[in-house]
Protein backbone atom coordinates (compact mmCIF):
# COMPACT_ATOMS: atom_id res chain seq x y z
CA UNK A 1 0.00 0.00 0.00
CA UNK A 2 1.08 3.76 -0.81
CA UNK A 3 1.49 6.51 1.70
CA UNK A 4 0.34 9.92 -0.01
CA UNK A 5 2.48 11.59 -1.85
CA UNK A 6 3.43 14.55 -0.18
CA UNK A 7 5.69 17.34 -1.70
CA UNK A 8 9.03 15.81 -0.86
CA UNK A 9 7.96 12.50 -1.90
CA UNK A 10 6.82 10.47 0.89
CA UNK A 11 8.34 6.88 0.86
CA UNK A 12 6.00 3.40 0.82
CA UNK A 13 6.11 2.88 4.81
CA UNK A 14 5.88 -0.47 4.61
CA UNK A 15 9.56 0.30 3.63
CA UNK A 16 9.97 0.42 7.85
CA UNK A 17 10.37 -3.16 8.04
CA UNK A 18 12.26 -4.01 5.16
CA UNK A 19 14.94 -2.37 5.49
CA UNK A 20 15.36 -3.48 9.32
CA UNK A 21 15.50 -7.07 7.43
CA UNK A 22 18.20 -5.90 5.69
CA UNK A 23 20.29 -4.37 8.82
CA UNK A 24 19.41 -7.83 10.34
CA UNK A 25 20.84 -9.98 8.18
CA UNK A 26 23.57 -8.22 7.59
CA UNK A 27 24.44 -8.42 11.42
CA UNK A 28 23.53 -11.95 11.77
CA UNK A 29 26.22 -12.59 8.86
CA UNK A 30 28.73 -10.27 10.48
CA UNK A 31 28.32 -11.51 13.70
CA UNK A 32 29.64 -15.12 13.53
CA UNK A 33 32.60 -13.63 12.31
CA UNK A 34 32.65 -11.83 15.51
CA UNK A 35 36.27 -11.52 17.37
CA UNK A 36 37.81 -13.79 14.56
CA UNK A 37 40.53 -10.92 14.47
CA UNK A 38 39.20 -11.19 10.46
CA UNK A 39 37.86 -7.72 9.41
CA UNK A 40 37.74 -8.31 5.75
CA UNK A 41 35.64 -11.62 6.13
CA UNK A 42 33.05 -10.35 9.08
CA UNK A 43 32.92 -7.10 6.17
CA UNK A 44 32.53 -9.31 3.30
CA UNK A 45 29.48 -11.61 5.24
CA UNK A 46 27.80 -8.22 6.00
CA UNK A 47 28.20 -6.79 2.39
CA UNK A 48 26.96 -10.18 1.07
CA UNK A 49 23.61 -10.49 3.31
CA UNK A 50 23.06 -6.79 2.87
CA UNK A 51 23.18 -6.97 -0.74
CA UNK A 52 20.92 -10.14 -1.01
CA UNK A 53 18.38 -8.53 0.76
CA UNK A 54 18.42 -5.31 -0.96
CA UNK A 55 17.95 -6.84 -4.39
CA UNK A 56 14.72 -8.38 -2.89
CA UNK A 57 13.18 -5.07 -2.19
CA UNK A 58 10.28 -3.74 -4.64
CA UNK A 59 12.89 -0.56 -4.80
CA UNK A 60 14.64 1.30 -7.73
CA UNK A 61 17.25 1.83 -5.29
CA UNK A 62 20.65 3.51 -6.51
CA UNK A 63 23.61 2.93 -4.23
CA UNK A 64 24.71 6.92 -3.05
CA UNK A 65 27.16 6.13 -0.34
CA UNK A 66 27.83 2.50 -0.54
CA UNK A 67 31.25 0.40 -0.48
CA UNK A 68 33.61 2.36 -2.29
CA UNK A 69 33.81 3.70 -5.85
CA UNK A 70 33.12 1.22 -8.53
CA UNK A 71 36.75 0.04 -9.44
CA UNK A 72 37.42 -0.51 -5.23
CA UNK A 73 34.58 -2.03 -4.78
CA UNK A 74 33.13 -5.33 -6.39
CA UNK A 75 29.33 -5.01 -4.93
CA UNK A 76 27.44 -2.41 -3.51
CA UNK A 77 29.57 -0.04 -4.85
CA UNK A 78 28.79 3.94 -5.71
CA UNK A 79 26.45 3.92 -8.23
CA UNK A 80 25.28 0.02 -8.00
CA UNK A 81 21.37 -0.14 -9.18
CA UNK A 82 19.13 -2.72 -6.19
CA UNK A 83 15.97 -4.33 -6.14
CA UNK A 84 13.65 -5.46 -8.03
CA UNK A 85 12.02 -2.48 -9.67
CA UNK A 86 9.28 0.15 -8.00
CA UNK A 87 10.15 3.54 -6.44
CA UNK A 88 12.81 5.17 -7.05
CA UNK A 89 15.10 5.50 -3.76
CA UNK A 90 18.91 6.94 -3.22
CA UNK A 91 20.50 4.66 -0.40
CA UNK A 92 23.56 4.72 2.36
CA UNK A 93 25.05 1.98 3.53
CA UNK A 94 27.39 0.68 5.97
CA UNK A 95 26.69 -2.91 6.42
CA UNK A 96 29.14 -3.35 8.96
CA UNK A 97 29.83 -0.05 10.72
CA UNK A 98 33.10 -0.63 12.88
CA UNK A 99 34.80 -3.72 11.18
CA UNK A 100 37.34 -3.11 13.90
CA UNK A 101 34.99 -3.15 16.97
CA UNK A 102 33.82 -6.35 15.10
CA UNK A 103 36.82 -8.06 14.18
CA UNK A 104 38.29 -7.52 17.94
CA UNK A 105 34.48 -7.94 19.36
CA UNK A 106 33.97 -4.59 20.88
CA UNK A 107 31.06 -2.55 21.56
CA UNK A 108 28.77 -0.59 18.99
CA UNK A 109 29.76 -2.34 15.62
CA UNK A 110 26.71 -2.18 13.84
CA UNK A 111 24.89 -3.26 10.41
CA UNK A 112 23.35 0.36 9.45
CA UNK A 113 21.11 1.49 5.95
CA UNK A 114 19.57 4.89 5.19
CA UNK A 115 17.24 5.00 2.54
CA UNK A 116 15.62 8.13 0.72
CA UNK A 117 13.35 9.80 -1.95
CA UNK A 118 15.81 9.98 -4.86
CA UNK A 119 18.05 12.53 -4.87
CA UNK A 120 17.82 13.21 -1.39
CA UNK A 121 20.66 12.11 0.33
CA UNK A 122 24.71 14.24 -0.05
CA UNK A 123 26.66 12.23 -2.54
CA UNK A 124 29.64 12.49 -0.85
CA UNK A 125 33.12 10.84 -1.86
CA UNK A 126 34.95 8.61 0.49
CA UNK A 127 36.62 11.48 2.05
CA UNK A 128 37.02 12.73 5.83
CA UNK A 129 34.68 15.03 6.76
CA UNK A 130 34.33 17.45 10.13
CA UNK A 131 31.41 16.48 12.49
CA UNK A 132 29.43 18.14 15.03
CA UNK A 133 26.87 16.37 16.81
CA UNK A 134 24.22 16.98 19.26
CA UNK A 135 21.33 15.36 20.61
CA UNK A 136 17.26 17.02 20.12
CA UNK A 137 16.12 19.89 22.89
CA UNK A 138 18.54 22.31 22.17
CA UNK A 139 18.15 25.57 20.39
CA UNK A 140 19.00 25.96 16.82
CA UNK A 141 22.92 26.97 16.41
CA UNK A 142 24.04 26.65 19.88
CA UNK A 143 26.66 24.43 18.88
CA UNK A 144 28.46 25.11 14.98
CA UNK A 145 31.82 23.87 13.32
CA UNK A 146 32.87 27.16 13.45
CA UNK A 147 33.29 27.45 16.74
CA UNK A 148 36.26 26.60 19.05
CA UNK A 149 35.40 23.31 20.62
CA UNK A 150 35.85 24.84 24.11
CA UNK A 151 33.30 26.77 23.00
CA UNK A 152 30.85 24.23 21.83
CA UNK A 153 31.46 22.60 25.05
CA UNK A 154 30.78 25.81 26.93
CA UNK A 155 27.68 26.67 25.13
CA UNK A 156 26.38 23.38 25.12
CA UNK A 157 26.48 23.06 29.15
CA UNK A 158 24.97 26.48 29.48
CA UNK A 159 21.82 25.42 27.13
CA UNK A 160 21.21 21.89 29.40
CA UNK A 161 21.79 24.00 32.38
CA UNK A 162 24.98 22.08 33.96
CA UNK A 163 28.54 22.94 33.94
CA UNK A 164 30.92 21.92 31.45
CA UNK A 165 32.33 19.31 33.76
CA UNK A 166 29.02 17.61 33.14
CA UNK A 167 29.55 17.08 29.82
CA UNK A 168 30.65 14.12 28.21
CA UNK A 169 32.03 14.33 24.60
CA UNK A 170 32.72 11.44 22.36
CA UNK A 171 35.75 11.70 19.77
CA UNK A 172 37.93 9.06 17.77
CA UNK A 173 40.79 8.16 19.42
CA UNK A 174 43.03 8.83 16.95
CA UNK A 175 46.39 11.53 16.12
CA UNK A 176 44.62 13.50 14.26
CA UNK A 177 43.21 14.81 17.26
CA UNK A 178 45.28 15.67 20.13
CA UNK A 179 44.69 19.66 19.56
CA UNK A 180 40.93 18.57 20.03
CA UNK A 181 41.27 16.26 23.01
CA UNK A 182 43.38 18.87 24.86
CA UNK A 183 41.07 21.55 24.23
CA UNK A 184 38.03 19.69 25.52
CA UNK A 185 39.50 18.38 28.55
CA UNK A 186 40.84 22.02 29.55
CA UNK A 187 37.20 23.05 29.73
CA UNK A 188 36.81 20.14 32.29
CA UNK A 189 34.66 17.74 30.10
CA UNK A 190 34.80 14.29 29.99
CA UNK A 191 35.52 12.43 26.59
CA UNK A 192 34.93 9.31 25.97
CA UNK A 193 37.29 7.84 23.14
CA UNK A 194 35.83 5.48 20.58
CA UNK A 195 38.24 2.91 18.69
CA UNK A 196 35.95 2.94 15.73
CA UNK A 197 32.03 3.60 14.25
CA UNK A 198 31.25 7.08 14.98
CA UNK A 199 27.81 6.46 13.38
CA UNK A 200 26.84 5.12 17.01
CA UNK A 201 28.82 7.99 18.32
CA UNK A 202 26.74 10.39 16.84
CA UNK A 203 23.29 8.99 17.65
CA UNK A 204 24.68 8.14 21.23
CA UNK A 205 24.04 11.83 21.62
CA UNK A 206 20.38 11.41 21.33
CA UNK A 207 19.96 9.82 24.13
CA UNK A 208 22.27 11.00 26.94
CA UNK A 209 20.75 9.30 29.62
CA UNK A 210 21.14 5.63 28.16
CA UNK A 211 24.60 6.54 26.75
CA UNK A 212 26.17 9.08 28.41
CA UNK A 213 27.41 11.52 25.55
CA UNK A 214 26.31 14.92 24.88
CA UNK A 215 27.95 16.17 21.83
CA UNK A 216 29.88 14.35 19.54
CA UNK A 217 33.13 15.97 17.72
CA UNK A 218 35.76 15.00 15.25
CA UNK A 219 36.89 14.30 11.81
CA UNK A 220 35.62 10.74 10.75
CA UNK A 221 34.65 9.38 7.21
CA UNK A 222 32.44 11.56 5.55
CA UNK A 223 30.26 8.37 4.20
CA UNK A 224 29.59 8.06 7.81
CA UNK A 225 28.72 11.59 7.89
CA UNK A 226 25.97 11.05 5.54
CA UNK A 227 24.47 8.06 7.68
CA UNK A 228 24.58 9.66 10.61
CA UNK A 229 22.58 12.86 9.23
CA UNK A 230 19.56 10.59 8.10
CA UNK A 231 19.20 8.87 11.62
CA UNK A 232 19.22 12.56 13.31
CA UNK A 233 16.55 13.51 10.54
CA UNK A 234 14.62 10.91 11.97
CA UNK A 235 15.08 11.23 15.81
CA UNK A 236 15.75 14.77 16.31
CA UNK A 237 19.15 16.75 16.89
CA UNK A 238 21.38 18.70 15.20
CA UNK A 239 24.83 18.32 12.91
CA UNK A 240 27.11 19.91 10.89
CA UNK A 241 29.74 18.43 8.40
CA UNK A 242 32.24 19.86 6.28
CA UNK A 243 34.11 17.52 3.75
CA UNK A 244 37.83 17.97 4.01
CA UNK A 245 38.99 18.24 0.06
CA UNK A 246 42.56 18.79 0.49
CA UNK A 247 44.12 16.83 -2.56
CA UNK A 248 42.95 18.01 -6.32
CA UNK A 249 42.56 14.39 -6.85
CA UNK A 250 39.48 14.80 -3.82
CA UNK A 251 38.23 17.83 -5.12
CA UNK A 252 37.88 16.45 -8.22
CA UNK A 253 36.46 13.49 -7.39
CA UNK A 254 33.72 15.75 -4.95
CA UNK A 255 33.10 18.02 -8.29
CA UNK A 256 32.36 14.41 -10.05
CA UNK A 257 29.73 13.93 -7.13
CA UNK A 258 27.86 17.33 -7.76
CA UNK A 259 29.90 19.03 -5.12
CA UNK A 260 31.18 22.81 -6.05
CA UNK A 261 31.98 24.64 -2.81
CA UNK A 262 34.56 22.47 -1.02
CA UNK A 263 33.98 24.41 1.91
CA UNK A 264 30.38 24.14 2.92
CA UNK A 265 28.89 23.40 6.02
CA UNK A 266 26.27 20.89 5.58
CA UNK A 267 23.41 20.41 8.14
CA UNK A 268 21.70 17.04 8.67
CA UNK A 269 18.58 18.37 6.63
CA UNK A 270 20.87 19.07 3.74
CA UNK A 271 22.51 16.00 3.67
CA UNK A 272 19.61 13.63 4.19
CA UNK A 273 16.68 15.81 2.71
CA UNK A 274 13.18 14.09 1.94
CA UNK A 275 11.08 10.89 3.51
CA UNK A 276 14.27 9.29 4.96
CA UNK A 277 14.68 5.85 6.44
CA UNK A 278 17.26 4.47 8.78
CA UNK A 279 17.78 1.55 10.38
CA UNK A 280 20.69 0.15 12.68
CA UNK A 281 21.29 -3.14 14.28
CA UNK A 282 23.95 -4.25 16.70
CA UNK A 283 25.98 -6.70 15.93
CA UNK A 284 28.29 -6.14 19.21
CA UNK A 285 26.52 -5.43 22.22
CA UNK A 286 26.34 -1.51 22.30
CA UNK A 287 25.27 1.06 24.73
CA UNK A 288 21.93 1.72 23.04
CA UNK A 289 21.80 -2.04 21.05
CA UNK A 290 22.54 -5.53 22.25
CA UNK A 291 24.48 -7.39 19.47
CA UNK A 292 23.30 -10.44 17.77
CA UNK A 293 22.77 -13.44 20.30
CA UNK A 294 22.95 -16.90 18.85
CA UNK A 295 21.21 -19.35 21.16
CA UNK A 296 20.60 -23.03 20.37
CA UNK A 297 17.34 -23.50 18.24
CA UNK A 298 17.08 -19.23 17.56
CA UNK A 299 18.82 -16.06 17.12
CA UNK A 300 18.16 -12.74 18.68
CA UNK A 301 18.40 -9.35 16.74
CA UNK A 302 18.10 -5.57 17.88
CA UNK A 303 17.42 -2.73 15.56
CA UNK A 304 16.54 0.78 15.80
CA UNK A 305 14.30 1.79 12.74
CA UNK A 306 13.04 5.25 12.14
CA UNK A 307 11.48 7.15 9.63
CA UNK A 308 11.78 11.29 9.35
CA UNK A 309 8.12 11.92 8.11
CA UNK A 310 6.39 11.44 11.18
CA UNK A 311 9.36 10.83 13.65
CA UNK A 312 8.83 7.63 14.55
CA UNK A 313 11.51 5.65 16.55
CA UNK A 314 11.27 1.77 17.19
CA UNK A 315 13.39 -0.50 18.95
CA UNK A 316 12.71 -3.96 17.71
CA UNK A 317 14.21 -7.28 19.26
CA UNK A 318 13.37 -9.92 16.85
CA UNK A 319 13.65 -13.55 17.55
CA UNK A 320 14.55 -15.37 14.17
CA UNK A 321 13.81 -19.48 14.51
CA UNK A 322 13.97 -19.94 10.63
CA UNK A 323 17.97 -19.86 10.05
CA UNK A 324 17.46 -21.10 6.49
CA UNK A 325 16.94 -16.77 5.63
CA UNK A 326 20.14 -16.15 6.95
CA UNK A 327 22.20 -18.21 4.59
CA UNK A 328 24.43 -19.91 7.52
CA UNK A 329 26.51 -22.59 6.17
C1 LIG B 1 35.19 6.69 11.21
C2 LIG B 1 34.54 5.46 11.81
C3 LIG B 1 34.72 4.21 11.01
O1 LIG B 1 36.61 5.21 9.94
O2 LIG B 1 34.40 7.31 10.24
C4 LIG B 1 36.63 6.36 10.75
O3 LIG B 1 33.15 5.67 11.95
C5 LIG B 1 37.38 7.48 10.08
O4 LIG B 1 38.56 7.07 9.43
O5 LIG B 1 34.24 3.12 11.75
P1 LIG B 1 39.98 6.68 10.14
O6 LIG B 1 39.83 5.26 10.67
O7 LIG B 1 40.99 6.78 9.04
O8 LIG B 1 40.23 7.62 11.25
C6 LIG B 1 36.19 4.04 10.62
O9 LIG B 1 36.98 3.87 11.78
C7 LIG B 1 36.38 2.80 9.74
O10 LIG B 1 35.70 2.92 8.56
Amino acid sequence: MQEDTTPGGALDRVLTVEVMRVTERAAVAAARLRGRGDERAADQAAVDAMRRELNRLRIEGIVVIGEGERDEAPMLYIGEAVGTGGQRVDIALDPLEGTTLCAKDMPNSLATLALASGGALLNAPDVYMEKIAIGPGYPDGVVDLDMPAAEAIRRLAEAKGVSAGEITACVLDRPRHAELIKAIRETGAAIRLIGDGDVAGVIHTTDPIETGIDIYIGTGGAPEGVLAAAALRCIGGQMQGRLILKTDEHKARAERMGITDFDKIYTHEEMASGDVYFSATGVTDGNLLQGVRFYPGYITTETIVMRSLHGTVRTIKARHTNFDKFNLS
